[in-house]
Order: structure tokens, then sequence, then C-alpha cells
């Protein structure tokens, strides 16, 4: 860890790493902290006691509880998600077992997460912390650099990176994709999630059972436009986002399919906790918003932002099941943002037309950026279950 980028976090005080010697616990003169298991069979087993005393040893230098992570290939699989989660933590305490393992009456008093970080046995939990601690450190503020970091994490939408390339432009008679070249960054992106597609199925169709194609619909006072902007970009590198304060949206056919993910932001989330209150200019987001091609949408308007660029008045008399008559779901995940009254009418409607709600989400997570991601996390966890 003292090297590279880790080296870095920890000399400019980002992160910081202290061990623990369960040895130093132990309750006997020899230092020992193993025994025979119950029951017969080879190997030893941790004992209970300076396991238990090592952590309560980190409790009561830190003065509160920490989650305890104990390294297992007996647990689920780390992913980006669980790892983004556990970098919101202050403190983590990384349990490292050796031997045949820990005996079972002490884990379930202390420890709060089980991870593996892959289906093979190691000799200890030790190499599993690395992994874990290098993984979470990425996603604590001052370890990447801004140029290092990318708002965008490769493996958020359950999708492979796309594939790289720098100078020369050519090299063993091989050329960059001209596309790279062309500074149409609409057209790059869309390159780029087309290829990320291709190399997921190739490599690893696995993941893509729970990779979900965000469509964000907004509608409401000025600043719900921008605050679905926001949130489905915190959700997802490749979100689409309509604005439906538009009439002509209102009259689209939107099929959404089993794999897409609708995000509906509706009045209420845009209150004056918003993070972008309705006075700022360009609250609306119509501007910023990039065009939103929805694959699969039957109807002749394909892009959400060809009408204008001007802010769209939200027109509260306009009743739920006109705003949303071409709007229907098959088996589609839904996550619904804004008061409790309005997402009360929205779930019943959209439960009709085929859509799955699967979280619902205080209006409450504008006011802040850690709440916003901890609110997409969160989403993020959700999908990931609904399958
Ligand atoms: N796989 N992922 C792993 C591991 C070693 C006996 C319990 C893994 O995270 N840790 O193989 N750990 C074992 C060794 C005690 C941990």
């Amino acid at each position: 860890m003292g090297t590279s980028i880790t080296g870095r976090a920890i000399k400019n005080g980002s992160i910081r790493v202290d061990t623990v010697n369960i040895r130093d616990f132990s309750t006997r003169k020899t230092m020992r902290v193993d025994d025979y298991p119950y029951g017969g069979g080879a190997g030893m087993v941790m004992e209970p006691e300076p396991v238990f005393r090592a952590v309560k040893s980190v409790e009561a230098r830190i003065g509160r509880k920490p989650r305890v992570v104990y390294m297992t290939p007996q647990a689920r699989v780390l992913d980006q998600t669980k790892v983004e989660s556990l970098a919101q933590e202050k403190d983590l305490v990384i349990l490292c077992g050796h031997y045949e393992g820990i005996d079972e009456r002490v884990l379930q008093e202390t420890v709060t997460d089980y991870i593996s970080i892959g289906d093979y046995v190691l000799t200890g939990g030790e190499l599993g912390a690395l992994v874990l601690i290098d993984a979470v450190s990425r996603f604590v503020p001052g370890v990447l650099s801004n140029e290092e970091s990318s708002q965008f994490e490769s493996l958020q939408d359950n999708l492979l990176e796309y594939p790289q390339y720098t100078r020369p432009e050519v090299w063993h008679q091989q050329s960059v994709p001209p596309i790279l070249l062309s500074g149409d960054h609409l057209k790059i992106e869309e390159w780029r999630h087309e290829e990320s597609l291709k190399r997921t199925k190739e490599r690893r169709p696995d993941l893509l059972k729970n990779s979900y194609r965000v469509i964000c619909v907004s509608y409401g006072e000025p600043g719900a436009a921008e605050n679905g902007r926001l949130l489905t970009e915190s959700v997802s590198r490749y979100g689409e986002y309509m604005d439906y304060n538009r009439r002509k949206l209102q009259k689209t056919l939107l099929r959404m399919k089993p794999w897409n993910l609708l995000l509906l932001v509706m009045p209420g989330a845009a209150g004056e906790d918003s993070a972008f209150p309705a006075e700022m200019p360009g609250a609306a987001g119509v501007e910023k918003a990039k065009p939103a091609a929805i694959p699969g949408a039957a109807g002749e308007e394909k892009t959400a932002s060809a009408e204008g660029k001007t802010a769209v008045r939200y027109d509260p008399s306009v009743p739920f099941a006109e705003r949303f008559r071409g709007l229907y779901g098959s088996e589609t995940p839904a996550v619904l943002v804004g008061s409790d009254d309005e997402i009360e009418k929205a779930s019943a409607f959209l439960e009709n037309r085929k859509f799955r709600v699967i979280a619902r989400v205080s209006p409450a997570v504008f006011g802040g950026d850690s709440l916003l991601r901890n609110a997409a996390l969160d989403i993020r966890e959700k999908v990931l279950h609904f399958h």
C-alpha cells in the first residue's frame, strides 16, 4: 500500500491504514490464538475471545461502533456497488481469519458484513483485505486526482469498459477508430456505450442480466428536470432523460422493456431544499439535457429535446393519467421520487401499467451531494436484487 496511488493517499492523509495483531489479545502465556475444532477434523480454529478483544480495542480507540467486515469465501462476491457503499464509512474494520477459520460465535457477535473477493480459497483474509482497501480507497475524496477520477465508473452500469486508445494514431498497421478523432462527443459517447455492450455480451454475459438502461421521466416545478438529470447521472452513465412537462412527450408512446429502469421524478421533488433552486438560470436543464433516443419506443418522435431550448412550464392541471397516457412497462422496475401524495397516485397507476415499484425516494435527496449519492447507491443496490 506504500507505493503508487495508495502510497500517495496515505502520505497526503486521505486514508489511514492501521493494523491490529490478534495475537496481542491472546488469553494464554504462549500467545496462541488457535485451538482444535470441536467435533474433530483437520486444522485449527481461531478462538473467539482474542478476536473479540481485538475488535473491542478498535471500538474503544475510535469511540464508536464501526462496520466490521469478515473476509471469507463464504459470502457474496464483492462488487462495485458494495465498494462504493463501504467508501461512505468513516472507519472500517476488516477482520482476517487464518487456519480453518474463526469460531462462529464471535463472528455472530461482531461481524456486520461478510465479503468474498472471489470463489477460491486463500491462506488468510489479508490479501482480500488489501483488495477491499484498494478498491474502496478510489472512492475516498483526495485519493484520485481530478485527472484520475471519473464521475462514471466502469461497472457502475454492470457493463465492461469500452476499449481505450492513445497515440500513435496508427500502430502496427492498426488505426484508432475514426469516430474517436471526430470531436463529436455525443457520437463518441454513443459509440462507447455500444462497445461496452458488445464487450460485455462477449466476455461477461452474466453481468448483462443485472444491467439496466435508466430512463428518467420528470415533471413538476422548474428544477424537477435538473434534479432528474442529477439523479439519473449518479445512477447511470448512459441514462436517458425526458421532461414530461412537454406536451409532445405526453402524447408519445413509450413502451419500456424489462431491462429498463424508470426513474420518475415528480412534484415535491424540487422544493426549497433542492440542489438547484427554481430561480437558478437554466434550472430546467433543457439546454444541457442530451437528446434522449429511446430504443424500442414506438412513435415518430425520437428525441426529447428536439423542440427547442426554452424551459417548459409545469401545468399542474394535467391529470396523471393524461400526462402518462403513452407510458407502459413490462415488468419494468420503477423508482419514484416525490411527495408522499404524488408517490401514492403514481404507484397505483404504474402498477396497472405493468411497472414494478422497487423504491420510493424522498425529495429531500436533492438537498446535497452525499444524500444524492447515497440514494443512487440505494437504487443501484435495489435493482441489482430486483431480478
Ligand atoms: N476468497 N475472499 C477469502 C479467503 C481465506 C480461512 C477464513 C476470499 O475473501 N477472503 O479465501 N480467505 C480464509 C482462510 C479463514 C478466510
